[in-house]
């Protein structure tokens, strides 16, 4: 009950988004990223495109994006779908608008190298940085070069501590607590709010990580009392840690009977360690993660897993349109989000289309 009334919210919310948030002469679509066409694109949240107060910070003199040279610090290597469709958005729509340079780098899961990345794309001449974290915290000496040079820098998903304005115009990215309690609901109803749940994390240090944890331990403690979080450790949003990392928790934890990963590609290693201990992923052990990729909606339409909630990584077109947005003068609010689908066991099939 509880589920398919935040499915109807979901859905009633995205359509009345779709009808009025799009900006005039803007198009939000754009093949990019893998995945269905129109319909898989990203959704900003509410109606007037974000929260919280507006920066105070003029734009450089840049006559538009045509005259641009852009900057990509993409943060964890492409291995992980949820990766390559976020970068192959940004280049698509980078082409689609005519930027005139785009610079991709790819800091693969060190904060050092994102810090230099960044710093080269500046020496290359970047005018306006395009900045995907990998953490919270370490990103300091960049944001401080930039802001030396005078060269604006948007935040698409993940956020990071350092202060809004200064540092950067605008956080793009999904509401991760609420991934979090989504997750919880959904491995609710697959077990009769009665488990014993195994948490595979994502890389410690990272927002995304923090939030998706404590939106379903919260969630749990508040709403499933039968519900007991009996072991919880990352696997770095890696397949094959999750993999190794859940067959060491078969084995010190025979009784589990579910898992929460909080991503996808985890959740998929999670279910080869479960078939290799002999028992049935899906039923044995319920597995609901997040992200949406098609490897883990597939398994969901399989019976393999029992749940998961979209994380879009189709950021080029909000992106781009917020940069130009910004570059025209126009008052930018310091957190834009974007709603995300849930595929349930009855939907999966169906839209298996919107997966990446
Ligand atoms: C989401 C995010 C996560 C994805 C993972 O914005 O940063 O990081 O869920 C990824 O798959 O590694």
């Amino acid at each position: 009950m509880r589920i398919r009334g935040l499915l109807m919210v979901g859905w009633l919310g995205l359509a009345m988004v779709l009808a009025a948030c799009a900006p005039p002469g803007s198009d939000t679509g754009g093949g990019s990223g893998g995945g269905g066409g129109e319909e898989a694109q990203q959704k900003v949240e509410k109606s007037g495109g974000g929260q919280g107060p507006v920066c105070d910070v003029k734009p450089p003199n840049i006559d538009g994006l045509g005259q641009a040279t852009v900057g990509f610090s993409q943060s964890e290597e492409e291995t992980n779908p949820f990766r390559i469709a976020e970068t192959q958005s940004i280049r698509d729509e980078a082409q689609k608008v005519g930027v005139e340079k785009l610079i991709v780098t790819n800091a693969a899961s060190q904060i050092s190298k994102q810090n230099s990345d960044i710093q080269d794309m500046l020496a290359q001449g970047a005018e306006v940085l395009i900045v995907a974290p990998l953490n919270a915290d370490g990103l300091e000496p960049a944001f401080q070069a930039a802001a030396d040079e005078n060269v604006p820098v948007f935040l698409i998903d993940r956020e990071v501590t350092a202060e809004p304005c200064e540092s950067y115009i605008t956080f793009m990215g999904s509401n991760f607590v609420r991934q979090g309690q989504q997750a919880a609901d959904l491995l609710a109803e697959a077990t009769n709010e009665e488990a014993q749940v195994a948490i595979l994390e994502g890389t410690p240090g990272a927002s995304v990580t923090t939030d998706r944890q404590s939106g379903f331990v919260d969630q749990l403690e508040a709403e499933y009392p039968d519900m007991e979080v009996v072991a919880s450790q990352t696997a770095n949003f890696v397949r094959t840690e999750g993999q190794t990392v859940m067959e060491q928790l078969l084995q010190s934890n025979p009784d589990l009977t579910a898992v929460y990963a909080h991503n996808d590609e985890m959740a998929l290693g999670a279910v080869q360690a479960i078939r290799d201990a002999g028992k049935t992923p899906g039923d044995d052990v319920k597995i609901v993660s997040i992200d949406g990729t098609e490897g883990a909606v597939q398994a969901l339409a399989q019976g393999q897993m029992n749940g998961v909630v979209e994380s879009n990584p189709r950021f080029g077109p909000l992106a781009f349109q917020t940069i130009e947005q910004f570059l025209a003068g126009e008052p930018i609010p310091q957190n834009i989000i974007i709603e995300d689908r849930i595929y349930t066991p009855e939907n999966a099939e169906e839209n298996l289309d919107s997966a990446y």
